[in-house]
């Protein structure tokens, strides 16, 4: 299936399945930025498009909001952000703008910023097909539920973003790093085309999170797996769970749900696809890791 946003258009939330604008199904796979702040080179269009020729149809741009990003540094921030928007849009590939929180761990924290820059995100981007807009990456902390923190959050935000977009894809994070999608099943949101995120690393985790997927897709909730990782959660480690990932991949192909690969980046550290040594500009196999290499014969 060509997935391209020319051939698709619009992607929407008919019951738990995302579809393009014929009522079909489609699945889209591709990899997510590691920082913004951290590595922007690889956001670039050569980035972009050394994934596309490999076969995704996605790539998300994980702008983090703590850690020097976002917050302390969004004019530089937001100009490559919307570089890799533009570059993705040219590629003719599905692109998520994601708000990378994390260490700033309740998206109440930093809402107020959050409100503004998806105010003016989504009137630039305002009917472009390419645009998925992810609110907040994973939150987390004991203390940090969907119903006291993540629900009210996302009726703002999600408020912000239709007045200038009605039909644009919007993906919630759910608690516990994203993984307590049944939690947020309970009190769903009342949008229209919003999916909750889900995600995993193949090396902590299995069964219990797919198990609580299927609670949540069995009580009516799209699920789009905005990151998982090949490695344990911490991204770090020294082995690919190669094993592990093949039974996610099968399970998240069984079930059509989208997924972005953590990460199209080069820290030294086993779940990014880039060497430590790769520059910007010039992709070539060589550039991958254990890891990149593996993923990159799983894009659908
Ligand atoms: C998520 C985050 C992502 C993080 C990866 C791997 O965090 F969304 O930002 O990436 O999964 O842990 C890592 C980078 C490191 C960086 C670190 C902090 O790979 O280079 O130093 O972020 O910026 C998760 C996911 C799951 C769980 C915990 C975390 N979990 N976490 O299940 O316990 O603590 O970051």
């Amino acid at each position: 299936m060509n997935k391209s946003v020319s051939a698709n258009g619009r992607l929407h939330v008919n019951g738990i399945d995302l579809v393009n604008e014929r009522n079909e199904m489609i699945q889209l796979t591709g990899m997510s930025s590691h920082g913004l702040q951290w590595y922007p080179e690889h956001t670039k269009k050569e980035a972009i498009a050394f994934t596309k020729k490999h076969g995704a149809s996605l790539f998300r741009i994980a702008m983090y909001t703590d850690e020097e990003g976002y917050i302390s540094h969004p004019e530089e921030n937001k100009k490559n952000l919307i570089e890799a928007v533009n570059a993705a849009i040219d590629l003719d590939m599905y692109v998520i703008i994601d708000w990378h929180i994390l260490a700033d761990n309740n998206p109440q924290q930093n809402k107020e910023a959050a409100k503004a820059f998806f105010d003016e995100i989504s009137r630039k981007y305002a009917g472009i097909k390419n645009v998925i807009y992810e609110i907040c990456n994973e939150p987390n902390g004991e203390d940090v539920t969907w119903e006291k923190d993540i629900r009210p959050y996302a009726v703002e935000l999600i408020e912000v973003i239709r007045k200038h977009d009605k039909d644009a894809l919007i993906l919630v994070g759910t608690a516990c790093w994203s993984q307590f999608v049944d939690e947020a099943a309970k009190h769903p949101l009342e949008d229209h085309n919003y999916m909750c995120v889900a995600h995993f690393y193949a090396g902590s985790h299995g069964e219990e999170l797919m198990n609580r997927i299927d609670t949540a897709r069995n009580a009516g909730l799209g699920i789009f797996m905005s990151e998982w990782g090949t490695t344990t959660a911490d991204g770090k480690g020294d082995t690919v769970f190669e094993e592990e990932t093949r039974k996610w991949i099968a399970f998240m192909k069984e079930r059509n749900i989208s997924w972005a690969n953590w990460s199209f980046g080069s820290r030294d550290e086993t779940s990014a696809a880039l060497k430590p040594e790769t520059k910007g500009g010039a992709y070539t196999e060589e550039c991958l890791t254990k890891s990149g290499r593996f993923v990159f014969t799983l894009f659908e």
